[in-house]
């Protein structure tokens, strides 16, 4: 398929370390995706669904052991240590390199090795980066046939270029204790072992258009980012767009396909989605900032995602989706999940593979889930009903206002505006979340998770701050800084702002503040709207509960202050100054006011 000396060289390194019965090159015809969907129909690698009621959808459960993805075990294998920075793990490269071909030797012996090429970004587009990932799972090809765009084409855009990521993944043996997800910045290459779950094996995601591209951004000049993409379109016909950056499993699928409230529909408000996890950013037309999603899917979690909360995913999953991890249906051959409706299926099978009803609990009385918590979908991005004009536009689209926001219980209002860029890089550094699903580990502890980005910027996160500073000064028509937290909750813990389609509303007043159209209250942390600005028409919320949500108390932010001080004394002399400096305003400000 290629006479690229260097794509070939690389096959061959591999092919003889992990010694495959055979090599099949991924050409992305329609064909050679179904004969692989066949042979892993055979073999129970994953079970075809009612071809009437989810066409060409499919199942497939991973390893019990291999649900999520594991941050302990992915290692940032810079040359210098510095350059991994204190956030991440770190192995040196020779050391890496010599451990896991040691693993990997021999370990597709009676397997065959899939050659993917694929491109990060529409092919040919000026954002566009391409990679070839080598797999000996069908499960991975069919997943990266739907998440990227896949092969000849990206050969022959590649050409005889020795630019392009190299990724290997084996699953091995699927062993806990010798599974790594390391990534090679500085030679642009992945390699993944003992894992077959989505964030760990899909390198064209996580691996490759978060670490490795963070990295070439970095070099480059422009940004990776944990961000979804909308467009929220105006009566008018006018179309701004926005970027928002959430760590995993806080709402970015549904954020980026929200159906707005019927005060808004009426009045003629879409919302278009051009993203849902993953922007590239770069400087373009008339001095703004651009953003394109490089994927071409979605991978979504499945629990909580319904006809009332995310319309828009849920009709997205209906034809060519592969769905992991969720309840399965014999009987139908259809899948169910935790939130999906009120009815959960009585002969089923959890995502253990074990038979499991609605209702079943264990002996302690607990209820056992049917769906894993981080059970997932894997969905075309063209079958999503809003998904947006743009979003094979290559020069992607120009973003007006960029949000930050974390699931925190307290402290952090429904939304604030920052001063400028540099507060705004400030208000990024300092976001924090509870722990989901999405990684393995405890749940619910809050951490910072600066950008969202904590578990994905593949260099030291003080440079990473210093390129949002810079790139501020690249920019002229600098996007607004925003933060917003939907998940503040009362005394009972229960989630006070409704959230989903109303998050329109908070949009509506942070498109309104770039508009310059709407005032706002200067507040120790930056601008926050006044109540009787955000629009409650037809939504049952008091303005006095619309005040408890953009409370911000100053004890309380006091103690944050604190904690972010401990937070950014990690990164010592590579914290850039701005920051130092923003966090002594917020103090000042703090002070002054009580
Ligand atoms: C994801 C994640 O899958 O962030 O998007 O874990
Ligand atoms: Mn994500």
């Amino acid at each position: 398929m290629t006479n690229n000396q260097y794509v070939l060289d690389f096959v061959e390194k591999y092919r003889q370390l992990m010694q495959p019965d055979q090599v099949v090159w991924i050409d992305g015809s329609k064909a050679q995706i179904k004969a692989l969907t066949d042979e892993a129909a055979s073999t129970g690698e994953v079970i075809k669904l009612n071809n009437k009621l989810l066409p060409g959808c499919l199942y497939h459960r991973t390893a019990i052991n291999d649900v999520a993805r594991v941050e302990g075990r992915t290692f940032i294998c810079s040359r210098q240590q510095e350059n991994a920075g204190p956030t991440n793990n770190w192995m040196d490269p020779q050391e890496a390199y010599k451990k896991l071909d040691a693993i990997a030797e021999g370990c597709m012996k009676g397997r065959t090795m899939y050659v993917i090429p694929f491109s990060m970004g529409k092919v040919g587009s000026p954002f566009a980066k391409y990679g070839i990932e080598l797999t000996d799972s069908i499960y991975v090809v069919l997943n990266m046939n739907i998440m990227t765009r896949v092969g000849e084409k990206v050969l022959k855009k590649l050409g005889d270029s020795n630019d392009f990521v190299r990724g290997i993944h084996s699953k091995v043996k699927l062993e806990e204790e010798n599974r790594y997800i390391c990534q090679f910045p500085e030679d642009n290459t992945i390699y993944s072992l003992n894992s077959g779950y989505g964030g760990n094996v899909l390198l064209g995601k996580k691996c490759f258009a978060l670490r490795i591209a963070s990295y070439q951004g970095w070099k480059e000049g422009w940004m990776a980012e944990h961000m979804l993409i909308l467009g929220v379109q105006k009566p008018d016909g006018e179309i701004k767009y926005v970027c928002a950056a959430f760590p995993s499993a806080c709402g970015k699928t549904n954020l980026a396909m929200l159906i707005p409230p019927e005060t808004y529909t009426k009045k003629g408000y879409k919302v278009f989605t051009v993203g849902d996890d993953i922007a590239w950013l770069r400087k373009g037309k008339g001095g703004m900032l651009y953003a394109v999603n490089p994927e071409n899917g979605f991978f979504g979690v499945a629990p909580g995602t319904n006809v009332k909360s995310n319309p828009n995913a849920l009709a997205s999953t209906q034809r060519g989706t592969i769905f992991t991890n969720v309840v399965y249906i014999p009987k139908t051959k259809t899948v169910w999940w935790e939130g999906l409706d009120k009815n959960p299926p009585q002969n089923a099978i959890d995502w253990k593979g074990n038979p499991w009803h609605g209702g079943m609990v264990d002996a302690d009385g607990k209820v056992i889930k049917g769906a894993h918590p981080n059970s997932r979908f894997t969905a075309p991005a063209k079958n999503c009903p809003c998904i947006s004009s743009e979003f094979e536009n290559p020069k992607g689209v120009p973003v007006s206002a960029i949000i930050f926001g974390g699931r925190r219980a307290k402290a952090a209002p429904l939304v604030y505006e920052s001063r400028d860029w540099k507060h705004g890089v400030f208000v990024g550094s300092i976001m924090a979340s509870e722990t989901t699903a999405a990684a393995a580990g405890a749940v619910g502890v809050v951490r910072h998770d600066p950008m969202a980005m904590l578990p994905f910027c593949g260099y030291h996160m003080g440079d990473y701050f210093q390129h949002w500073l810079d790139m501020g000064k690249k920019i002229k028509n600098k996007p607004k800084i925003f933060n917003v937290n939907w998940f503040r909750t009362d005394e009972q813990g229960n989630f006070i702002w409704p959230g989903f389609g109303d998050n329109m509303r908070v949009l509506e007043w942070i498109l309104d503040r770039c508009e310059g159209t709407v005032d706002a209250v200067e507040t120790p942390i930056g601008y926050l709207p006044k109540p009787e600005d955000i629009n409650l028409e037809g939504l049952d919320f008091s303005i006095d509960q619309l005040k408890s949500i953009l409370d911000v108390d100053k004890k309380t932010w006091l103690a944050e202050a604190d904690d972010i001080e401990q937070f950014f004394a990690k990164f010592g002399d590579k914290l850039p100054k701005e920051l130092s400096m923003e966090l002594k305003k917020l103090r000042k400000n703090l002070r002054k006011r009580s």
